[in-house]
């Protein structure tokens, strides 16, 4: 069977109607986080599980984002699951970034391998999830009605699926087509001779603008905060390296477990005024050359200190004006309002070199803003720019927002919206006050999207397996985090973000400041996926300190 066409006589029945699905598990996703703990818990533990997933195919994020351009910016060869040596070696990588359809092909091959479908169901939006408290279950509903009853509750919504369209008056009048990068339609966009519109610079942007500009007759790119990026010097992979890889995958699975990312390269152990200004020159050259995400480890007090911070933003300024020939798109690309990389960096492949193309226009929507969109395009106090196709690579309503597009309810009724009123609340970024036997993978207070994520994503699996195993070997029914367990980690995780440059990036989605009106928290943990993983472990070998049990 090809690895992208499952076998639809194998998936779980749909409950009939009227009936109540009792089940061991229940799973909301079925991209890298789901796809694993399918694995977990139905291979390794016996139980009865069951993922719903709203796609018509697995994959999560790597389904929904096929946008031109979209590739990963980790390392193929990292970006992947670790769990199986067997499935390491299986697995060849052809780039060293590999773009959309190779993971997308590389998630249904694991689906297959591990016989993963039959526990999915697509095409199944979870709509609503309420704890019973006299069962000690949740019962969930989707969107057509199907009801289940779990013990467990498992959340692999991803951190970055609820699209951000921002509310720009008059879409509704665009006479062309308008399209968000992470809802990408599967049968693509014709871009050929169509004067597109970009909206929205961040890695999505960045990937694709130049994409768009080879294939289009035109592309407005519509820029808000000017943003750096590093080449991602992408390359072919060969049989050579492939083989290197695989010899060394030992030592390089310890390093990306152990690391403060989650990736494999080591950050260097220097302090940027600890060299001359020759060196420094040389060690941000010699990172610019290797390429990728890599640059922000080239020196350890990069993201802490705003004077070493400045050194390297200078190093990038220059370097885009060296590749953009038109001075006031220089200047326009490079006005940085926020130091390096308190933004997720983007990596590039010909970004900057993009816009010295005769078809391509930079707009500065802080010095004209966009006033609406009308039929034509998009109107900015400069005037209408006519377009046939807008697209809006404006990002996502991060980690809280997949989550609180689901219609929660924990204890008492109270729903998960108005838990987080003030910000998200949980312990570890893995258990909330109030919502027993959830489990949140890569929430809000986890390292997560600061990772490698797949890396981040088996922890949490992982850690989540062995508590609901332990459960189950106590003949507990229910875990629940404790509300002074959650605000302790909360307050951790505030304060480390505090000691560093991050929170210092105003629109960051980091802080929730992309989508108006949202709380004002630094929600991914900065400790380190290490550090991050010991706690977890500690906190599970102290018969899980800071949550409640019962029978
Ligand atoms: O989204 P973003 P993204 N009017 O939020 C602009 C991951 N990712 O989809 O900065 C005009 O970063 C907004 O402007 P501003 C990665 O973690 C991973 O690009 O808010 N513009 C910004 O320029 C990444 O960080 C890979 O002022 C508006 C852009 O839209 C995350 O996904 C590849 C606007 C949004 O940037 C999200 O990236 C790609 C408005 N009303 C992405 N609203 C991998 O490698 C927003 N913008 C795995």
């Amino acid at each position: 069977m090809p690895d992208t066409e499952p076998d639809l006589a194998t998936f779980p029945p749909a409950p009939a109607d009227g009936e109540v699905r009792s089940l061991d598990a229940l799973i909301i996703g079925a991209g890298f986080a789901g796809l694993y703990a399918i694995h977990l818990l139905r291979d390794r533990q016996g139980l009865d599980v069951v993922a719903l997933e709203a796609a018509s195919g697995v994959g999560g994020t790597w389904y929904w984002n096929r946008y031109p351009g979209a590739r990963c910016d980790s390392e193929s060869w990292s970006y992947c699951f670790q769990f199986d040596d067997d499935l390491v070696r299986a697995w060849q990588w052809s780039e060293r970034y590999p773009r959309q359809p190779e993971i997308l092909r590389y998630l249904n091959h694991v689906a297959d391998r591990f016989d993963l479908r039959r526990s999915i169901r697509l095409d199944t939006r979870v709509t609503a999830a309420r704890f019973d408290e006299a069962a000690s279950r949740w019962l969930v509903t989707t969107e057509a009605g199907e009801r289940y009853a779990a013990r467990f509750l498992i959340t692999a919504v991803g951190c970055l699926s609820a699209a951000n369209i921002p509310d720009i008056p008059g879409l509704e009048h665009f006479g062309g087509t308008w399209v968000h990068t992470g809802n990408w339609p599967e049968a693509g966009v014709d871009f050929t001779g169509k004067r597109v519109g970009l909206i929205g610079t961040g890695s999505t942007g960045i990937q694709a603008a130049p994409v768009i500009a080879a294939e289009a007759a035109h592309l407005t790119v519509f820029q808000r905060t000017p943003n750096y990026s590093v080449p991602a010097q992408n390359h072919p992979l060969d049989e050579t390296f492939r083989n290197r890889i695989k010899e060394a995958w030992p030592s390089l699975k310890a390093r990306m477990r152990s690391n403060t990312n989650g990736h494999p390269y080591v950050p260097a152990d220097r302090g940027t005024f600890e060299v001359s200004d020759e060196q420094r020159r040389a060690i941000y050259e010699q990172a610019w050359n290797a390429g990728g995400l890599s640059f922000r480890a080239s020196f350890r007090d990069m993201m802490v200190d705003r004077a070493a911070n400045d050194e390297a933003s200078a190093f990038i300024r220059e370097k885009i004006r060296g590749i953009v020939k038109d001075p006031a798109t220089a200047a326009a690309l490079t006005a940085f309002d926020h130091p390096f990389a308190t933004k997720r960096p983007p990596i590039d492949t010909e970004y900057f070199e993009t816009f010295n193309r005769d078809n391509v226009r930079l707009v500065d929507i802080r010095a004209t803003p966009i006033t609406r969109i009308v039929a034509e395009g998009v109107e900015t106090r400069a005037g209408v720019v006519p377009l046939d196709i807008i697209v809006f690579a404006t990002g996502f309503d991060a980690m809280t927002g997949p989550l609180l597009r689901i219609d929660i309810a924990g204890r008492g009724g109270t729903r998960l919206k108005d838990a987080w009123a003030e910000g998200p609340r949980t312990h570890l970024g893995l258990g909330v006050p109030g919502f027993p036997n959830l489990f949140t993978i890569t929430g809000p207070g986890s390292p997560s999207v600061l990772t490698n994520m797949p890396v981040a994503i088996e922890q949490h699996v992982d850690w989540i397996a062995g508590c609901i195993a332990w459960l189950r070997a106590e003949g507990l029914a229910r875990i629940e985090a404790t509300p002074d367990a959650a605000d302790t980690w909360g307050a951790h995780v505030a304060e480390v973000a505090n000691a560093t440059l991050y929170p210092t990036a105003a629109s960051s989605w980091y802080l929730g400041a992309n989508v108006p009106g949202k709380p004002r928290v630094f929600m991914p943990y900065l400790g380190g996926l290490g550090r991050y993983r010991a706690v977890c472990d500690t906190v599970a070998a102290e018969g899980y300190r800071g949550f409640t049990v019962a029978p």
